[in-house]
């Protein structure tokens, strides 16, 4: 099961109960919507684009397709051999990574986008924060009033909870609901900014403020003829104050379009959906608050959770992928060094073990990081490929907790945290 800190579930556990007495509200959604949502999430529908294989990406060498596919929506240049587009979405193809440092380029980050990238203006630009939660009226931030806070940075991954979500279907034969996303729903960044916590006081947080709830400034989100507003997902207040930033930087530059320009928030470690680009407004609230991001999406349904589904996502799991494309060929008897990467939500990754024979011996990965909290760690493991026919690649990893890769992943019917070995095939030539 996923990691949580005792009072992270404390919490979630206490606003879902509050929730379905009535006694949380929920923002910017009515009641009967969200319920609607709640039982549509607790079927599994099909899995987006899963039709086009999932293991579609050019064979190393390959020039690339004369029209880069596009993404509506999406600014950057997309160009086929880094990026895979599924839907308004674009997933990092992981041998696109191979050559790059610990932190990902802007320009091969993924991009996770519920409608499309908006045009914001740095210099006109708002910050509001307000609610119940603040002893004084809403306070604005301008861009550079922002700047202008104690700046802080971090090196974090941002990892979308359905990362993986298409081996539940192919590895697992179980159907869940989503993008169909391999492993590249994942990337790992110096941001900086100004922390939250600073942000709140100076806004006059008050003492019984439970939830801070951020709203991107993107085009609202209808989904199956539901409304369900502005993207927007409650933070517990604890959460808010503790490591969060209010990030402009992205690796030493001003934030991209498509990662949030001008401000994004930055929540170390926990679901991709978390970390809202394009903030426009922060409700600080003294009741509980829900929105769409925490009752129907991004909680686990299915056998052995709940009717209303489990506490909201928080952290991360624990996963790990090799920077080979899928079906790559290895020539028999050469010497090859197998990269690849392992990150965690929950405690800094331990060891990586690598098999070349589809599971049955195992032998450590060398680290190539210091293993961090919040960030991943490169691996590499030498490969002299046998007789020539088909491989599969495994890589396996632990946390400093002990807990290890299992071989199946318990299932939910959003295909989120998807936790196990991924069987990657490749051939010997
Ligand atoms: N405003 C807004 N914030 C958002 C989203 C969005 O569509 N709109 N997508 C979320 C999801 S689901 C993920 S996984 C991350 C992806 O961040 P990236 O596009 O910078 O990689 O942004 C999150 N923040
Ligand atoms: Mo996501």
């Amino acid at each position: 099961m996923r990691s949580v800190q005792p009072s992270e579930a404390a919490y979630d556990g206490l606003r879902l109960r509050q929730w379905s007495r009535g006694a949380a509200r929920s923002a910017g959604i009515d009641r009967r919507d969200l319920l609607r949502l709640l039982a549509a999430a607790s079927a599994a529908g099909p899995l987006a684009g899963l039709a086009a294989p999932a293991y579609a990406a050019p064979a190393a060498g390959t020039p690339s397709a004369p029209s880069a596919p596009s993404a509506p929506g999406i600014v950057k240049p997309l160009p086929p051999e880094v990026f895979t587009v599924r839907g308004t979405n674009a997933e990092t193809n992981f041998a696109a990574l191979r050559r790059t440092g610990l932190l990902t380029p802007a320009d091969r980050f993924f991009v996770r986008n519920h409608t499309v990238t908006p045009r914001i203006d740095a210099a006109a630009w708002r910050l509001t924060v307000w609610g119940s939660g603040l002893t004084g009226p809403a306070v604005e931030f301008t861009y550079d009033e922002l700047r202008a806070l104690p700046a802080v940075a971090r090196t974090a991954f941002v990892e979308c909870a359905g990362n993986a979500r298409s081996f539940y279907a192919t590895q697992q034969n179980q159907q869940v609901s989503g993008t169909a996303w391999t492993l590249g729903a994942v990337g790992t960044a110096r941001w900086r900014g100004a922390r939250l916590s600073d942000v709140l006081r100076r806004a006059g947080i008050g003492r019984d403020a439970v939830d801070v709830l951020p709203r991107g400034l993107d085009d609202e989100v209808v989904s199956d003829g539901i409304r369900l507003g502005r993207v927007r997902r409650p933070l517990p207040v604890a959460k808010a104050l503790d490591d969060v930033l209010l990030a402009y930087e992205m690796n030493g530059r001003p934030l991209p379009p498509d990662h949030g320009h001008p401000v994004r928030l930055i929540v170390p470690s926990w679901v991709g959906i978390a970390n809202i680009k394009w903030v426009g407004d922060i409700e600080v609230s003294a009741e509980p608050l829900v929105s769409p991001w925490n009752t129907g999406l991004y909680r686990l349904f299915g056998a052995g959770y709940p009717p209303e589904g489990s506490a909201p996502l928080t952290r991360q799991t624990l996963k790990s992928a090799f920077e080979v494309a899928p079906g790559a060929s290895f020539p028999a008897g050469r010497r090859r060094v197998l990269t690849g990467r392992s990150w965690s939500g929950g405690a800094p990754v331990r060891t990586v073990e690598v098999s070349t024979d589809g599971g049955v011996r195992w032998r450590r990965a060398r680290l190539r990081d210091r293993p961090r909290s919040g960030s991943w760690v490169r691996w590499s493991a030498d490969w002299v490929p046998g007789a020539p026919g088909p491989a599969v690649l495994l890589a396996r990893a632990t946390d400093r907790t002990g807990r290890t890769q299992p071989g199946t992943a318990v299932h939910n019917t959003q295909g989120y945290l998807f936790d196990a070995v991924v069987r990657h095939e490749v051939r010997v030539v």
